[in-house]
């Protein structure tokens, strides 16, 4: 028979989605509950298009953190599938989701809806952080917790901040309470369910956000060509693919500078993702009104899977 001791070491795992309004710090969650650079990041709202799955493995238990776009009114075939990727990690592949709500009452007024089907439709366990309180104050994360409570009173609500790891063990804590007793789902030293190649095209990506304004970093999509590891350094060639051709002059920017920056930036932060010497070439493309275009798109997202 087991005892008590015994009870305590049984094996623990789960899904946990991350959910919540764009820009609310999700993938800067994921990739602090992780500690690596999984999840692109940005000031922009809809940085993330498809879900990005974090593994955390200890002795003890298996946490497989689903990073997932923020809420959408879809639009566009690219906006749908951000929705459904929203929909499908909350419906199917969690046992909990952890919801992210930035304590700013203007966003939240404007997501309420989103958070009350959010609450309505969800039947996992949710816990709701207020997240980025090193940048609010008392008075705001108050108010937010307060509306979030007439939303819904049964979930727990935590204050967190990822940039400065305030509460992120507590919100572990939480998560591995209500984890199911089960065997892991991947070997202990996988951090993630995607390749190589997804996370140096989204590396790509978040710099495009970073350094481009308005709608270019909406038109952009990469595509990696060739990741020949048998030269020295790594070769990289991307395909950068934009909607529109003023936005090919925008990303070139004057005598190539622009180009020649997102360049260097990407390449710097691919180098310390993979912690190896690489050489990265860009090439820009048009593709009119790609976001449109089912066979496009599932073709950028083909190694995504
Ligand atoms: N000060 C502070 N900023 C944060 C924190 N978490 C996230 N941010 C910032 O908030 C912005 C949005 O963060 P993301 O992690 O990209 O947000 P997201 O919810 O994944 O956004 P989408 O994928 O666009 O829905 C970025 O500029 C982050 O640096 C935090 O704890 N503190
Ligand atoms: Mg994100």
């Amino acid at each position: 028979m087991l005892n008590a001791k015994d009870e305590i070491k049984k094996f623990k795992a789960g899904f946990v989605t991350i959910s919540g309004p764009p820009n609310s710090g999700k993938s800067t969650l994921l990739n602090t509950l992780c500690n690596a650079h999984l999840g692109a990041v940005s000031q922009k709202p809809h940085t993330t298009r498809i879900h990005v799955k974090g593994i955390l493995t200890t002795e003890n238990y298996q946490i497989v953190f689903i990073d997932t776009p923020g809420f959408i009114k879809p639009v566009t075939k690219l906006e749908k599938l951000m929705e459904f990727e929203t929909k499908r990690a909350l419906k199917y592949d969690a046992d909990i989701t952890v919801l992210c709500i930035e304590p700013n009452i203007k966003i939240l007024e404007k997501n309420l809806d989103f958070i009350k089907s959010y609450f309505n439709n969800s039947n996992k366990e949710i816990i709701t952080t207020v997240t980025k309180i090193d940048i609010y104050d008392k008075k705001e994360i108050e108010e937010t917790k307060n509306l979030l409570k007439k939303i819904n009173n049964s979930s727990i609500i935590l204050e967190i901040s990822s940039i400065k790891k305030i509460n992120i063990n507590i919100l572990i804590d939480e998560i591995i309470k209500k984890l199911p007793v089960s065997p892991p789902y991947y070997p202990d030293d996988i951090l993630s369910d995607k390749w190589e190649r997804f996370f140096v095209s989204e590396l790509i990506r978040e710099t495009v956000f970073e350094l481009y304004e308005q709608e270019v970093p909406y038109s952009v999509a990469v595509s990696i060509e060739i990741f020949d590891e048998k030269r020295i350094p790594i070769y990289i060639l991307a395909y950068l693919y934009v909607s529109k051709k003023t936005h090919k002059i925008i990303i070139i920017g004057e005598n190539g500078k622009k180009i020649k920056l997102l360049r260097e930036k990407s390449q710097e932060k691919i180098k310390n993702f993979l912690n190896k010497e690489i050489k990265l070439e860009i090439y820009v493309k048009i593709r009119e009104n790609w976001q449109n275009d089912e066979k496009f798109i599932n073709k950028i997202t083909e190694y995504y899977k």
